[in-house]
Protein backbone atom coordinates (compact mmCIF):
# COMPACT_ATOMS: atom_id res chain seq x y z
CA UNK A 1 0.00 0.00 0.00
CA UNK A 2 1.10 3.56 -0.70
CA UNK A 3 1.11 5.19 2.82
CA UNK A 4 2.17 8.95 3.70
CA UNK A 5 2.71 9.16 7.40
CA UNK A 6 2.44 13.09 7.78
CA UNK A 7 4.34 13.92 11.23
CA UNK A 8 7.03 11.72 9.97
CA UNK A 9 9.75 13.49 12.14
CA UNK A 10 7.97 13.15 15.55
CA UNK A 11 7.68 10.58 17.93
CA UNK A 12 5.55 8.30 16.83
CA UNK A 13 5.70 9.04 12.96
CA UNK A 14 9.48 8.20 12.17
CA UNK A 15 8.81 4.74 13.92
CA UNK A 16 4.99 4.09 12.35
CA UNK A 17 7.07 5.05 8.52
CA UNK A 18 9.59 2.82 9.09
CA UNK A 19 7.57 -0.04 10.76
CA UNK A 20 5.37 0.28 7.88
CA UNK A 21 8.15 0.44 5.59
CA UNK A 22 9.55 -2.88 6.89
CA UNK A 23 6.60 -4.87 6.20
CA UNK A 24 6.91 -3.98 2.45
CA UNK A 25 4.78 -0.63 2.41
CA UNK A 26 5.67 2.14 0.08
CA UNK A 27 6.14 4.94 2.67
CA UNK A 28 6.33 8.63 2.18
CA UNK A 29 7.09 10.96 5.28
CA UNK A 30 6.03 14.55 5.76
CA UNK A 31 6.75 17.21 7.93
CA UNK A 32 7.94 20.83 8.18
CA UNK A 33 10.22 20.02 11.41
CA UNK A 34 8.09 22.95 13.90
CA UNK A 35 8.41 20.34 17.02
CA UNK A 36 11.80 20.93 17.26
CA UNK A 37 11.37 24.57 16.95
CA UNK A 38 8.44 24.48 19.59
CA UNK A 39 10.94 22.54 21.80
CA UNK A 40 13.71 25.32 21.48
CA UNK A 41 10.63 27.94 21.75
CA UNK A 42 10.11 26.49 25.13
CA UNK A 43 13.76 25.67 26.29
CA UNK A 44 13.46 21.69 26.24
CA UNK A 45 15.13 18.86 24.28
CA UNK A 46 14.90 15.04 23.81
CA UNK A 47 16.85 13.14 25.88
CA UNK A 48 19.10 11.87 22.82
CA UNK A 49 19.76 13.92 20.43
CA UNK A 50 17.50 13.10 17.11
CA UNK A 51 19.51 13.02 13.97
CA UNK A 52 17.76 15.36 11.22
CA UNK A 53 14.60 13.15 8.92
CA UNK A 54 17.10 13.75 6.18
CA UNK A 55 19.62 11.88 7.97
CA UNK A 56 17.25 8.80 9.24
CA UNK A 57 15.61 8.70 5.52
CA UNK A 58 19.18 8.36 4.38
CA UNK A 59 20.10 5.89 6.63
CA UNK A 60 17.02 3.66 6.54
CA UNK A 61 17.86 3.67 2.89
CA UNK A 62 21.45 2.54 3.51
CA UNK A 63 20.40 -0.24 5.96
CA UNK A 64 17.19 -1.76 4.51
CA UNK A 65 17.30 -0.73 1.05
CA UNK A 66 13.37 0.52 1.03
CA UNK A 67 13.20 4.42 0.22
CA UNK A 68 11.11 6.52 2.22
CA UNK A 69 10.03 9.47 0.23
CA UNK A 70 10.27 12.95 2.15
CA UNK A 71 8.04 16.01 1.92
CA UNK A 72 9.18 18.98 3.51
CA UNK A 73 5.90 21.91 4.61
CA UNK A 74 3.88 23.24 6.53
CA UNK A 75 0.37 21.38 6.06
CA UNK A 76 -1.48 24.01 7.65
CA UNK A 77 -0.19 27.11 6.10
CA UNK A 78 0.58 25.97 2.38
CA UNK A 79 -2.23 24.39 1.30
CA UNK A 80 -0.59 24.13 -2.70
CA UNK A 81 2.31 22.03 -0.87
CA UNK A 82 -0.62 19.58 0.35
CA UNK A 83 -2.87 19.11 -2.73
CA UNK A 84 0.96 18.59 -4.72
CA UNK A 85 2.10 16.22 -2.30
CA UNK A 86 -1.04 14.05 -2.62
CA UNK A 87 -1.19 14.67 -6.69
CA UNK A 88 2.43 13.30 -6.58
CA UNK A 89 2.83 10.25 -4.37
CA UNK A 90 -1.23 9.62 -4.53
CA UNK A 91 -1.19 7.94 -1.23
CA UNK A 92 -3.70 4.74 -0.59
CA UNK A 93 -3.24 5.26 3.30
CA UNK A 94 -2.78 8.20 4.70
CA UNK A 95 -1.60 8.62 8.87
CA UNK A 96 -2.02 11.72 10.24
CA UNK A 97 0.24 12.64 13.11
CA UNK A 98 1.31 15.84 12.16
CA UNK A 99 -0.10 17.87 15.15
CA UNK A 100 0.78 19.86 18.24
CA UNK A 101 0.70 17.07 20.98
CA UNK A 102 1.27 18.54 24.09
CA UNK A 103 -1.60 19.82 26.51
CA UNK A 104 0.85 21.82 28.86
CA UNK A 105 2.41 23.45 25.90
CA UNK A 106 -1.60 24.64 24.34
CA UNK A 107 -2.16 26.21 27.49
CA UNK A 108 1.04 27.97 27.90
CA UNK A 109 -0.65 31.16 26.83
CA UNK A 110 -2.82 32.78 24.04
CA UNK A 111 -0.26 32.49 21.20
CA UNK A 112 0.13 28.70 22.18
CA UNK A 113 -2.94 27.58 22.71
CA UNK A 114 -3.66 29.55 18.75
CA UNK A 115 -0.68 27.81 17.54
CA UNK A 116 -1.77 24.45 18.37
CA UNK A 117 -5.13 24.99 17.54
CA UNK A 118 -4.72 26.63 13.90
CA UNK A 119 -1.57 24.16 13.25
CA UNK A 120 -3.82 21.10 14.49
CA UNK A 121 -7.23 22.09 13.26
CA UNK A 122 -6.22 23.87 9.79
CA UNK A 123 -4.05 21.35 8.88
CA UNK A 124 -6.27 18.83 9.17
CA UNK A 125 -8.82 20.70 7.15
CA UNK A 126 -6.53 21.33 4.42
CA UNK A 127 -5.55 17.25 4.30
CA UNK A 128 -9.31 16.51 3.97
CA UNK A 129 -9.67 18.56 1.18
CA UNK A 130 -6.36 17.65 -0.63
CA UNK A 131 -7.83 13.73 -0.19
CA UNK A 132 -11.39 14.86 -1.52
CA UNK A 133 -9.78 16.61 -4.56
CA UNK A 134 -6.54 14.31 -5.29
CA UNK A 135 -7.33 11.36 -3.89
CA UNK A 136 -10.98 10.39 -2.68
CA UNK A 137 -10.25 6.95 -2.10
CA UNK A 138 -7.95 7.36 0.33
CA UNK A 139 -7.91 5.66 3.99
CA UNK A 140 -7.38 8.95 6.64
CA UNK A 141 -6.07 7.13 9.54
CA UNK A 142 -5.92 9.93 12.16
CA UNK A 143 -4.68 10.22 15.50
CA UNK A 144 -6.90 11.56 17.95
CA UNK A 145 -6.47 11.25 22.12
CA UNK A 146 -8.62 9.70 24.58
CA UNK A 147 -8.63 12.61 26.29
CA UNK A 148 -11.62 14.07 23.73
CA UNK A 149 -13.95 12.66 26.36
CA UNK A 150 -12.29 13.69 29.34
CA UNK A 151 -13.08 12.07 32.33
CA UNK A 152 -17.02 11.49 32.21
CA UNK A 153 -19.48 9.67 34.82
CA UNK A 154 -20.75 6.97 32.47
CA UNK A 155 -18.70 4.08 30.42
CA UNK A 156 -16.47 5.58 27.68
CA UNK A 157 -17.52 3.98 24.19
CA UNK A 158 -15.66 3.74 20.73
CA UNK A 159 -16.79 7.60 19.66
CA UNK A 160 -20.57 6.74 18.96
CA UNK A 161 -23.33 6.92 21.71
CA UNK A 162 -27.08 5.16 21.20
CA UNK A 163 -28.95 8.29 22.94
CA UNK A 164 -32.88 7.79 22.91
CA UNK A 165 -34.38 11.64 24.74
CA UNK A 166 -37.67 12.29 25.19
CA UNK A 167 -38.67 8.75 23.54
CA UNK A 168 -36.61 9.16 20.36
CA UNK A 169 -33.14 7.03 19.49
CA UNK A 170 -30.21 8.39 17.90
CA UNK A 171 -26.81 7.53 17.12
CA UNK A 172 -24.22 10.76 18.14
CA UNK A 173 -21.07 11.12 18.74
CA UNK A 174 -19.75 10.93 22.31
CA UNK A 175 -20.25 13.42 23.88
CA UNK A 176 -16.19 15.43 24.71
CA UNK A 177 -15.23 17.06 27.79
CA UNK A 178 -11.59 17.30 27.26
CA UNK A 179 -8.90 19.16 29.99
CA UNK A 180 -6.65 21.51 27.61
CA UNK A 181 -7.05 23.46 24.57
CA UNK A 182 -4.78 20.67 23.10
CA UNK A 183 -7.45 17.93 23.77
CA UNK A 184 -9.80 20.54 22.03
CA UNK A 185 -8.38 20.19 19.02
CA UNK A 186 -8.83 17.01 18.62
CA UNK A 187 -12.23 17.34 19.14
CA UNK A 188 -12.47 20.23 16.68
CA UNK A 189 -10.85 17.72 14.01
CA UNK A 190 -13.06 14.75 14.83
CA UNK A 191 -16.23 17.04 14.33
CA UNK A 192 -14.49 17.95 11.17
CA UNK A 193 -13.71 14.62 9.83
CA UNK A 194 -16.71 12.92 10.75
CA UNK A 195 -18.55 15.60 8.68
CA UNK A 196 -16.56 14.72 6.10
CA UNK A 197 -17.11 11.65 6.11
CA UNK A 198 -21.39 12.33 6.30
CA UNK A 199 -21.22 14.97 3.63
CA UNK A 200 -18.04 13.75 1.10
CA UNK A 201 -17.70 10.16 1.99
CA UNK A 202 -14.38 9.91 3.27
CA UNK A 203 -12.82 6.95 4.57
CA UNK A 204 -11.60 7.91 8.43
CA UNK A 205 -10.24 5.97 11.41
CA UNK A 206 -9.51 8.13 14.40
CA UNK A 207 -7.25 6.32 16.63
CA UNK A 208 -8.71 7.99 20.17
CA UNK A 209 -4.85 7.04 21.73
CA UNK A 210 -3.85 6.81 25.38
CA UNK A 211 -0.66 7.84 27.01
CA UNK A 212 1.98 6.36 24.87
CA UNK A 213 5.30 5.32 26.97
CA UNK A 214 8.79 3.69 25.67
CA UNK A 215 10.89 5.18 22.93
CA UNK A 216 12.24 1.99 21.45
CA UNK A 217 10.50 0.02 18.22
CA UNK A 218 12.40 -3.50 16.96
CA UNK A 219 13.08 -0.57 13.95
CA UNK A 220 14.37 2.39 16.12
CA UNK A 221 17.50 -0.31 17.54
CA UNK A 222 18.65 -1.36 14.44
CA UNK A 223 21.32 2.04 14.36
CA UNK A 224 21.52 5.07 16.41
CA UNK A 225 20.62 7.18 13.40
CA UNK A 226 17.01 5.64 13.58
CA UNK A 227 16.13 6.88 17.17
CA UNK A 228 12.92 8.31 17.71
CA UNK A 229 12.64 11.23 20.13
CA UNK A 230 12.12 11.02 24.41
CA UNK A 231 10.68 13.55 26.38
CA UNK A 232 11.03 13.97 30.34
CA UNK A 233 10.40 17.74 30.49
CA UNK A 234 7.31 19.22 31.88
CA UNK A 235 5.94 20.07 28.85
CA UNK A 236 6.26 17.51 25.93
CA UNK A 237 7.27 14.33 28.17
CA UNK A 238 4.49 12.44 29.33
CA UNK A 239 3.84 11.09 32.34
CA UNK A 240 5.51 7.23 32.73
CA UNK A 241 8.51 8.41 30.45
CA UNK A 242 8.79 11.37 33.16
CA UNK A 243 8.62 9.09 36.04
CA UNK A 244 11.39 6.72 34.50
CA UNK A 245 13.78 9.99 33.92
CA UNK A 246 12.87 11.66 37.29
CA UNK A 247 13.99 8.20 39.42
CA UNK A 248 17.09 7.86 37.56
CA UNK A 249 18.15 11.41 38.53
CA UNK A 250 17.22 11.13 41.69
CA UNK A 251 14.44 13.58 41.81
CA UNK A 252 11.09 12.50 43.38
CA UNK A 253 8.57 11.78 41.07
CA UNK A 254 5.89 14.56 40.41
CA UNK A 255 2.62 13.08 40.96
CA UNK A 256 0.24 15.54 40.45
CA UNK A 257 -2.34 16.43 43.00
CA UNK A 258 -4.27 13.49 44.49
CA UNK A 259 -2.77 11.21 41.64
CA UNK A 260 -5.86 9.32 41.12
CA UNK A 261 -6.33 11.02 37.64
CA UNK A 262 -7.05 7.26 35.75
CA UNK A 263 -5.85 7.11 31.85
CA UNK A 264 -5.56 4.70 29.05
CA UNK A 265 -2.04 3.84 28.39
CA UNK A 266 0.08 1.63 25.66
CA UNK A 267 3.06 0.84 24.60
CA UNK A 268 4.79 2.11 21.81
CA UNK A 269 4.88 -0.89 19.82
CA UNK A 270 1.04 -1.26 19.90
CA UNK A 271 0.72 2.61 18.45
CA UNK A 272 2.57 0.80 15.43
CA UNK A 273 0.59 -2.01 15.21
CA UNK A 274 -2.69 0.09 15.87
CA UNK A 275 -1.97 1.95 13.13
CA UNK A 276 -1.34 -1.15 10.88
CA UNK A 277 -4.20 -2.96 11.86
CA UNK A 278 -6.40 0.25 10.64
CA UNK A 279 -4.54 0.70 7.57
CA UNK A 280 -5.20 -3.18 6.59
CA UNK A 281 -9.09 -2.79 7.74
CA UNK A 282 -10.28 0.41 6.18
CA UNK A 283 -13.40 2.01 6.98
CA UNK A 284 -15.87 1.82 3.92
CA UNK A 285 -16.99 5.20 2.25
CA UNK A 286 -18.50 7.42 4.00
CA UNK A 287 -17.20 6.15 7.68
CA UNK A 288 -15.94 7.68 10.53
CA UNK A 289 -14.95 4.63 12.73
CA UNK A 290 -13.63 5.49 15.85
CA UNK A 291 -11.13 2.78 17.97
CA UNK A 292 -10.02 3.87 21.56
CA UNK A 293 -6.31 2.73 21.28
CA UNK A 294 -5.06 1.73 24.44
CA UNK A 295 -4.58 -1.22 26.43
CA UNK A 296 -4.55 -1.30 29.99
CA UNK A 297 -6.08 1.92 32.83
CA UNK A 298 -3.89 3.36 34.92
CA UNK A 299 -3.93 6.05 37.91
CA UNK A 300 -1.22 8.09 38.24
CA UNK A 301 -0.73 6.52 41.97
CA UNK A 302 -0.49 3.23 39.68
CA UNK A 303 1.84 4.29 37.62
CA UNK A 304 3.68 5.64 40.14
CA UNK A 305 3.95 2.71 42.40
CA UNK A 306 5.73 0.82 39.43
CA UNK A 307 7.97 3.18 39.06
CA UNK A 308 9.38 3.22 42.97
CA UNK A 309 9.04 -0.86 42.93
CA UNK A 310 11.26 -1.39 39.86
CA UNK A 311 13.48 1.73 40.61
CA UNK A 312 14.12 -0.17 44.21
CA UNK A 313 14.35 -3.16 42.95
CA UNK A 314 17.59 -1.44 40.83
CA UNK A 315 18.91 0.05 44.20
CA UNK A 316 18.08 3.50 43.59
CA UNK A 317 17.11 5.30 46.46
CA UNK A 318 13.85 7.26 45.13
CA UNK A 319 10.64 8.30 46.08
CA UNK A 320 7.85 10.41 45.07
CA UNK A 321 5.72 13.75 45.97
CA UNK A 322 2.52 15.34 45.59
CA UNK A 323 2.44 18.25 44.22
CA UNK A 324 -0.43 20.84 43.39
CA UNK A 325 -1.69 20.06 40.82
CA UNK A 326 -1.01 22.53 37.70
CA UNK A 327 -3.62 21.55 35.75
CA UNK A 328 -7.36 21.66 36.17
CA UNK A 329 -9.06 18.01 36.10
CA UNK A 330 -10.29 15.43 38.36
CA UNK A 331 -8.05 13.49 40.66
CA UNK A 332 -10.44 10.54 42.22
CA UNK A 333 -13.35 9.53 39.34
CA UNK A 334 -15.08 6.87 37.47
CA UNK A 335 -13.15 5.56 34.38
CA UNK A 336 -13.94 2.97 32.78
CA UNK A 337 -13.10 3.12 28.69
CA UNK A 338 -14.33 0.30 25.82
CA UNK A 339 -11.57 -0.64 23.77
CA UNK A 340 -12.29 -3.78 21.92
CA UNK A 341 -12.17 -2.91 18.33
CA UNK A 342 -8.22 -2.87 18.23
CA UNK A 343 -8.24 -6.54 19.92
CA UNK A 344 -10.70 -7.64 17.73
CA UNK A 345 -8.89 -6.53 14.23
CA UNK A 346 -5.53 -8.86 15.97
CA UNK A 347 -3.83 -6.60 18.44
CA UNK A 348 -1.66 -8.69 20.91
CA UNK A 349 -0.60 -6.02 23.42
CA UNK A 350 2.58 -5.55 25.13
CA UNK A 351 1.80 -4.92 28.73
CA UNK A 352 3.06 -2.67 31.62
CA UNK A 353 5.27 -5.38 33.52
CA UNK A 354 7.79 -4.37 35.69
CA UNK A 355 10.68 -5.88 32.98
CA UNK A 356 9.19 -3.35 29.95
CA UNK A 357 9.71 -0.65 33.26
CA UNK A 358 12.97 -1.76 33.92
CA UNK A 359 13.57 -1.90 29.95
CA UNK A 360 12.69 1.83 30.13
CA UNK A 361 15.27 2.26 32.84
CA UNK A 362 18.33 0.57 31.08
CA UNK A 363 17.18 3.07 28.33
CA UNK A 364 16.92 6.45 30.30
CA UNK A 365 19.90 4.85 32.28
CA UNK A 366 22.59 4.78 29.74
CA UNK A 367 21.59 9.14 28.92
CA UNK A 368 21.69 10.14 32.68
CA UNK A 369 24.08 12.74 32.34
CA UNK A 370 22.01 14.49 29.48
CA UNK A 371 19.26 14.96 32.10
CA UNK A 372 18.40 18.42 32.93
CA UNK A 373 16.74 18.91 35.86
CA UNK A 374 15.50 22.33 35.47
CA UNK A 375 13.34 21.24 33.36
CA UNK A 376 11.25 18.37 34.73
CA UNK A 377 8.66 21.23 37.40
CA UNK A 378 5.73 21.95 36.09
CA UNK A 379 5.49 25.64 35.30
CA UNK A 380 2.32 25.74 32.85
CA UNK A 381 -0.91 26.67 35.52
CA UNK A 382 -4.25 25.75 33.82
CA UNK A 383 -5.56 28.27 35.54
CA UNK A 384 -3.47 31.13 34.59
CA UNK A 385 -4.82 31.77 31.41
N1 LIG B 1 0.87 13.88 35.52
C1 LIG B 1 1.42 13.81 36.79
N2 LIG B 1 2.73 14.10 36.93
C2 LIG B 1 3.54 14.42 35.87
C3 LIG B 1 2.98 14.46 34.57
C4 LIG B 1 1.63 14.20 34.43
O1 LIG B 1 0.74 13.52 37.77
O2 LIG B 1 4.73 14.68 36.10
C5 LIG B 1 -0.55 13.56 35.33
C6 LIG B 1 -1.38 14.65 34.65
O3 LIG B 1 -1.87 15.58 35.59
C7 LIG B 1 -2.46 13.84 33.99
C8 LIG B 1 -1.79 12.51 33.66
O4 LIG B 1 -0.61 12.46 34.45
O5 LIG B 1 -3.50 13.58 34.88
C9 LIG B 1 -1.39 12.37 32.21
O6 LIG B 1 -0.57 13.46 31.82
P1 LIG B 1 0.43 13.32 30.58
O7 LIG B 1 1.22 14.59 30.53
O8 LIG B 1 1.17 12.04 30.66
O9 LIG B 1 -0.58 13.16 29.36
P2 LIG B 1 -1.59 14.17 28.65
O10 LIG B 1 -1.33 15.59 28.99
O11 LIG B 1 -2.96 13.67 28.89
O12 LIG B 1 -1.21 14.01 27.11
C10 LIG B 1 -0.54 12.87 26.60
C11 LIG B 1 0.09 13.25 25.26
C12 LIG B 1 -1.01 13.61 24.27
C13 LIG B 1 -2.01 12.45 24.17
C14 LIG B 1 -2.55 12.11 25.56
C15 LIG B 1 -3.41 10.87 25.57
O13 LIG B 1 0.98 14.35 25.44
O14 LIG B 1 -0.43 13.86 23.00
O15 LIG B 1 -3.07 12.85 23.35
O16 LIG B 1 -1.43 11.81 26.43
S1 LIG B 1 -4.67 11.00 26.79
O17 LIG B 1 -4.07 11.32 28.07
O18 LIG B 1 -5.35 9.74 26.82
O19 LIG B 1 -5.53 12.10 26.38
Amino acid sequence: MRVLVLGGDGYLGWPTAMYLSSRGHDVSVCDNMIKRYWEAEVGVAPLEEVPTLHTRVRRWQELTGNTIELFVGDIAKNPRFVYRMFETFKPEGLVHYAEQPSAPFSMIDRDKCVQTQINNVAGTLNVLFAVQSMTPDCHIVKLGTMGEYGTPNIDIEEGWLRVTHNGRTDRMLFPKKPGSFYHLSKVHDSHNLEFACRVWGARVTDLNQGIVYGVQTDETTLNTDLRSSFHYDAIFGTVLNRFVAQAVSGIPLTVYGGGGQTRGFLNIKDTLRCVELALNNAAESGEFRVFNQFTEQFSVNDIAETVLRVGKERGLDITSVRIENPRIEMEDHYYNAQHSALGSLGLQPHLLTDGVVDHMFDYVADLKDRIDPRVVSPSVLWKQG
